[in-house]
């Protein structure tokens, strides 16, 4: 057994592995696993997911996590059949954001690997992620005007920043899905691989991301993302501090060393 309590769990609705992929650093594999219900994504897979994500980011074993599901679905959305009799108060009191508003603050790269469905909260949660690998019978979509609502977990504020609004508007005012080649052009998904090999790419792309120095990925990261609430003056600033917070990393001085040297750098995430 391991000492790792987000793989002793046992979940109900994911599957939690960490991957050797021969680096130093694992990825945190994290698996939708209700396959009946398209991965819906209820209350207590969201609770499994989060946990387990804090979990990983919290393991000096981890360098970098990789979301799934199967196949046919990412996930075909929030589960329906839990909202569709709530009130607003019970929402209210359900207070399901707090788990979503948690992923924003986890600070190891994330990636989706998405094959088939990632509709609503599904497209949501792949958005949450900061890469989207996607196979090509991916379906992306925000159907939830169909259901009398729109989305709720940050899509027309991700999905707008991401593809802009002509693109953005369509999807969330019509509902319709959209290849992943579609959303390859429109800027969503990262790279579109053949469905045989999509978690293969992700994982692949993972494993690259764990070769680099933990600290650098990280304020890399957080730079980014920044981007996305920052004026370009803000965020210059906030990318100059952590690049010269670097400067104060063990892994700037090897890194550097290392190539004057030519040589392989020797990480320490320190
Ligand atoms: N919720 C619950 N069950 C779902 C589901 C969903 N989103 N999507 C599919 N299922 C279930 C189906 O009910 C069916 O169950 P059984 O009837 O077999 O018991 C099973 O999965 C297989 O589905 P289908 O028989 O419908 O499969 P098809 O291949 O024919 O169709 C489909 C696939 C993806 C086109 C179809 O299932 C579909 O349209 N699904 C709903 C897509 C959708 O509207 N998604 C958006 C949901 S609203 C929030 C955070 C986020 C959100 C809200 C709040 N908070 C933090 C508060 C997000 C909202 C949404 O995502």
């Amino acid at each position: 057994m391991s000492d790792k309590p987000h793989l002793n769990s046992e979940y109900k609705n994911i599957i939690v592995k960490e991957v050797d992929n021969g680096n130093a650093l694992k990825t945190g594999l994290i698996q939708l696993n209700r396959p009946d219900a398209l991965n819906a994504l209820n209350i207590e897979l969201m609770k499994e997911v989060v946990d387990t994500l804090e979990l990983f980011d919290k393991d000096p074993e981890v360098g970098c996590m990789v979301i799934t599901g199967n196949e046919k679905a990412f996930a075909a959305g929030a589960d329906i059949k839990e909202m569709a009799d709530a009130s607003t108060i019970e929402m209210l009191l359900r207070d399901q954001f707090a788990r979503w508003d948690r992923i924003r603050k986890i600070k190891k790269p994330i990636i989706a690997a998405v094959s088939g469905f990632a509709l609503g909260g599904g497209c949501e949660l792949a958005m949450s992620c900061d890469m989207i690998v996607a196979s090509d019978s991916a379906q992306f979509g925000q159907p939830e005007i169909k259901l009398g609502v729109i989305p709720g977990a940050g899509g027309t504020q991700r999905l707008t920043k991401a593809i802009g609004k002509a693109k953005a508007m369509e999807m969330i005012l019509t509902g319709k899905f959209y290849s992943a080649s579609d959303m390859f052009n429109a800027g969503l998904v990262t790279k579109v691989v053949p469905k045989e090999v999509f978690l293969d790419e992700a994982l692949e792309l993972s494993a690259e991301i764990c070769k680099m120095p933990t600290i650098a990925v990280q304020l890399g990261k957080e730079s980014v993302l920044k981007s996305f609430d920052l004026t370009i003056e803000s965020g210059l600033e906030l990318e100059r501090k952590n690049f010269y917070l670097l400067f104060a990393s063990e892994d700037k001085f090897e890194g550097m060393k290392a190539f004057v040297e030519k040589r392989k750098a020797n990480w320490k995430g320190k």
